[in-house]
């Protein structure tokens, strides 16, 4: 039963997504200190876990085996308490989140991080494209109707105040 799942949980369970570049990763970070909740980065866990079905040699990426992945992450869900960093949210089950954040870039400051990181031109464009018609935004609103929050991330002001906000909203569903 979904909504007894929900109720069951004593810690939230929150989703921190966005084109890769938005700063997720170190808001994760701070977040999972700040608040106690465990970070969980989907990425590293589909490494060290072995969830890849194949390799993408255009992208030079490995693809994802979701299922797997799904299957590895359900009991640690179950807990409650995570912090779930992924640059794509369609495929986790929606009564897995309590809420979701998802961080925004401009397409300028974006850009300029992922060149630093040494993207291939064609993937960097990909990645500035997926900004700016914000397909992870509205993925998630599709997939997360109603818990779904937009949160520009262009600098250290802005990641001060996303870190505040949302560790509040943590704060704020506990006493609920
Ligand atoms: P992601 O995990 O979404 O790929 P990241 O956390 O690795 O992103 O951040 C990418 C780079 O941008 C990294 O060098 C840190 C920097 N960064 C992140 N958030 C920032 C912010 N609010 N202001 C300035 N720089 C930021």
């Amino acid at each position: 039963n979904v909504i007894m799942a929900e109720q069951e949980r004593d810690r939230p369970n929150v989703l921190i997504t966005g084109t890769p570049g938005v700063g997720k990763t170190t808001i994760c970070q701070k977040l999972a200190n700040k608040t106690g909740l465990d970070w969980i980065d989907v990425g590293k866990l589909a490494k060290e876990k072995n969830c890849f079905e194949s390799y993408d040699d255009e992208y030079q990426c490995p693809v994802l085996d979701e299922d797997k992945v799904l299957d590895e992450m359900e009991d640690i869900m179950d807990e409650g308490g995570k912090i779930v960093d992924y640059h794509g949210c369609d495929f986790f089950p929606e009564r897995w989140f309590d809420v979701v954040f998802v961080l925004r870039a401009d397409n300028t400051v974006l850009y300029d991080r992922l060149a630093t990181r040494g993207y291939a031109s064609k993937k960097l464009e990909e990645n500035i494209q997926c900004e700016i018609f914000q397909v992870i935004l509205e993925e998630a609103h599709e997939s997360y109707p109603g818990i779904v929050h937009e949160l520009h991330n262009n600098t250290p002001e802005d990641m001060e105040k996303n870190l505040t906000e949302i560790s509040k909203w943590i704060e704020d569903w506990k006493k609920k």
